[in-house]
């Protein structure tokens, strides 16, 4: 009996994405019965109670007050002796005969807890119309601070319901971060009401489509509003990036004032208006204007992202703008690289006295920006000195190297569409990351902020496509940003992971399934 008992006990916890850091196992289990009251302290959170409902299979409801609860959330002063009291994001739950109580010292703690329980609740065993959920001890606490998810959507629209349905699964697996790349070449996706034409015009195209007259596909002001506070419901973060002076191509078509040109080596490219003219002060004030509006719709993003990335690709034109040939006399500049700077300079400071961090790709590093507002976000993968001299330079920074985290890469050997640079971006390489990683020191965890994975969509036209790419490489990204090194084990995740994938089916989520080799989606 009681090795039966252990045993369910084992299975019961060991479903949990991401992996907690402890978890005990403890003695009998606790019944929940449709009825049953679940306490929420001062919280006024429906969804909570919903959410633990359809997670156990039976009706629970709202209690009046916590005696009697079969669900508790309750603070820290309640954490008994032995166990250490929650800070932050960390949260303590403890199933007992009678109840389960979340200890948590914030919201986010208690989501949290509340998501461990709920995938606990889903596996648990079903006894006569009660659940029996195992009595166990979780502590749980995460490894980083910003685990993130990036999205790009400008060369393919994903739209609000499929990015709605994208926070759910982050905040299921206590992802916190959702960096939303909102402008690029091929549209500009967001309203700005002082610039009407950047989504009459702008916002028309994608990647494939790169009719005049294609259909605008853009979100309105009150839609990012209501998906921005969607996501914090669920505790995410969402981080608006706004792209420039490069990836300009869509702003430009539709204000072509501001057009810096777009030049390759010499030649143009398939931007020709790829960047905005750098040093015109009418364009320094039309961002300007963009980035108040956006401060606006994000107040609690803490960092604008400004992009930054492969600014030289286009740069070629620069030379003959006589907005860059006076700047350059005046500052007595010689190269293109320090236009770049002193544009870098001038939108970042803005960005700082908006009062958020300047987010930027690693391009931004060395180029002397104030380390305590900003955040650099290293990309290039095959740069890891890059990475050590913003490092040592001390900024903070987000890891998101294209491998293993860039997810427009493949994902298994066999996908014919999709990015490869010296290999992909298999499961477990995701999973690995960054403790993979050989350039990291120990003297650099305060400013390794975290980790994100990245979807471009320049290969993936529909949303099938961007969910197969997505998941299940999600969950595993989730666990490498949230568990503590020394309890990771892929073998283990692997287990875990296929208890999962039917709920992304329950979720109407696509995914590779690399147990049972599904079929590519290839567009
Ligand atoms: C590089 S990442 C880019 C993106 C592309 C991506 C494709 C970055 C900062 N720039 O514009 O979509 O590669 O993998």
């Amino acid at each position: 009996m009681k090795i039966w008992l252990l045993a369910l006990v084992a299975t019961a916890t060991a479903g949990v994405i991401p992996r907690p850091v402890e978890v005990k196992e403890g003695e009998g289990q606790l019944k929940i019965e449709a009825g049953g009251f679940v306490a929420l302290r001062d919280y006024d959170k429906r969804a909570w109670v919903e959410a633990l409902s359809e997670a156990a299979g039976v009706e629970l409801r709202m209690a009046p007050a916590d005696v009697g609860s079969v669900v508790q959330f309750l603070g820290t002063d309640f954490v008994p002796d032995g166990l250490p009291k929650p800070t932050g994001e960390g949260y303590v739950l403890r199933i007992q005969p009678q109840t389960a109580i979340v200890h948590a010292d914030t919201e986010a703690g208690h989501f949290y807890g509340l998501q461990t329980l709920v995938q606990l609740l889903e596996e648990a065993e079903r006894d006569d119309g009660a659940t029996l959920l195992p009595c166990a001890t979780v502590i749980d606490s995460p490894r980083f601070g910003w685990r993130g998810f990036m999205l790009d959507e400008s060369r393919h629209f994903s739209g609000k319901e499929a990015v709605l349905r994208l926070l759910d699964q982050m905040a299921r697996y206590k992802l916190n971060r959702f960096h939303w790349h909102l402008t690029d070449s091929p549209g500009w996706r967001i309203e700005i009401k002082r610039y009407p034409k950047l989504t009459e015009i702008g916002s028309r195209g994608s990647e494939t489509d790169r009719r005049e007259d294609a259909p605008r596909q853009f979100y309105t002001q009150d839609e990012v509003r209501e998906i921005v506070a969607y996501a914090r419901e669920r505790g995410i973060t969402v981080v608006p990036e706004i792209d420039m002076p490069g990836h300009a191509d869509a702003a430009v078509r539709a204000y072509p004032e501001h057009d810096g040109g777009g030049f390759k080596n010499g030649k143009p490219f398939k931007w020709s208006r790829f960047t905005f003219n750098p040093a015109k002060p009418e364009t320094l004030a039309f961002l300007d204007g963009i980035l108040e509006e956006v401060a606006d719709l994000f107040p609690d993003a803490g960092v604008i992202h400004f992009g930054g990335d492969e600014v030289h690709f286009g740069w070629g034109k620069w030379k003959e703008l006589p907005e860059v040939k006076a700047l350059m006399e005046k500052e007595g500049f010689s190269e293109l690289a320090e236009v770049e700077t002193w544009f870098n300079r001038r939108m970042a400071g803005k960005i700082n006295e908006l009062g958020f961090a300047t987010g930027g790709w690693d391009e931004i590093a060395g180029r002397d920006l104030p380390r305590d507002g900003t955040l650099v976000f290293w990309w290039r993968h095959d740069k890891p000195q890059v990475l050590r001299r913003a490092l040592d330079d001390g900024y903070p920074v987000v890891l998101c190297p294209r491998r293993p985290l860039y997810f427009d890469f493949v994902q298994h050997d066999s996908h014919k569409v999709g990015r490869r640079w010296g290999g992909f971006n298999p499961l477990d390489q995701v999973y690995a990351f960054p403790d993979s990683l050989n350039v990291l020191e120990p003297g650099d965890a305060d400013q390794v902020r975290g980790i994100q994975a990245n979807l471009w969509t320049e290969t993936t036209v529909t949303q099938a496509r961007r969910d197969f790419m997505t998941f299940p490489r999600l969950l595993a990204l989730a666990e490498a940003a949230w568990t503590p090194a020394d309890r990771k084990d892929f073998a283990d995740f692997e287990e875990r992971l296929k208890d999962q994938l039917p709920r992304l089916d329950r979720a109407a989520v696509g995914y590779y399934d690399p147990y049972r080799s599904s079929p590519e989606v290839k567009r």
